[in-house]
């Protein structure tokens, strides 16, 4: 079940010379009597590394766990999966949309951004089923823009966050924020970040300004 993607090198299929991040994996194989999904999925775990790491080394601590196109598939491997409270602290869970890689540098991400939540202990399985179901079922309804989701496991609480492919649409991310509260049941207090990729990739390490708290941008 355990994949590991190619890495990126030096140019891509496309001719675009930024690295390349494409993966390259076969096809998903669906049987012709599951329910298939309007999308295909890879689900990642990472467990984060200290200090800031170049977009090779970041893709490095990515594993791709499995890989699935039907409601079938998915349970297979969900049903399988330890739940991420039950991860090491530090630890990642990302499913996005299958030949996406659940980094800002994938071309998929790079005009995008994410809404951030974070939660206190004790909520976050919960949270990320409902998520994960939401967005396989397309509850989101903005089309292509959904890339993915990650569920982070922190020492002190833990985060949920949708990222999405176009941060300057801000009908669509607010689309997404309100799909995201609703299908979070988020009490009317918990605050949501949306923070564009743009500036991690200029900047690599932006610290939220209001740290422990969430700054609202809508
Ligand atoms: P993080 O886990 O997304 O953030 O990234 P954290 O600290 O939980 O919260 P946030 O408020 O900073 O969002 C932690 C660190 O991992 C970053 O500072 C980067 O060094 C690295 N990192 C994370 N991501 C998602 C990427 C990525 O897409 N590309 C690269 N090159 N590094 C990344």
């Amino acid at each position: 079940m355990s994949e590991k993607f190619d890495g990126p090198k030096g140019s891509d299929e496309s001719g675009d010379e930024e690295p390349a991040l494409k993966l390259r994996l076969p096809p998903i194989e669906i049987n012709p009597n599951d329910n298939q999904l309007q999308y295909s999925y890879g689900l990642w775990y990472s467990k984060r590394s200290v200090g800031k790491l170049s977009d090779r080394r970041y893709a490095e601590n990515l594993k791709l766990i499995g890989r699935f196109g039907s409601v079938e598939q998915f349970w297979g491997i969900y049903s399988h999966l330890v739940r991420p409270s039950d991860l090491h602290p530090s630890s990642d869970f990302h499913l996005f949309k299958n030949g996406i890689k659940p980094m800002w540098e994938d071309l998929a991400n790079r005009q995008g951004g994410k809404w951030a939540v974070k939660l206190r202990k004790g909520l976050v399985d919960r949270c990320w089923e409902n998520l994960v179901l939401a967005m396989l079922g397309e509850q989101f309804m903005v089309g292509e823009e959904i890339c993915g989701a990650v569920v982070s496991i922190r020492f002190q609480e833990d985060k949920i966050c949708v990222w999405n492919k176009t941060s300057s649409d801000v009908a669509t991310t607010a689309r997404i924020r309100d799909t995201l509260r609703r299908v979070l049941h988020l009490p009317a207090d918990v605050l949501m970040d949306y923070k564009p990729h743009t500036e991690r990739l200029k900047y690599g390490i932006i610290k939220s300004q209001s740290e422990g708290v969430v700054k609202p941008t809508y």
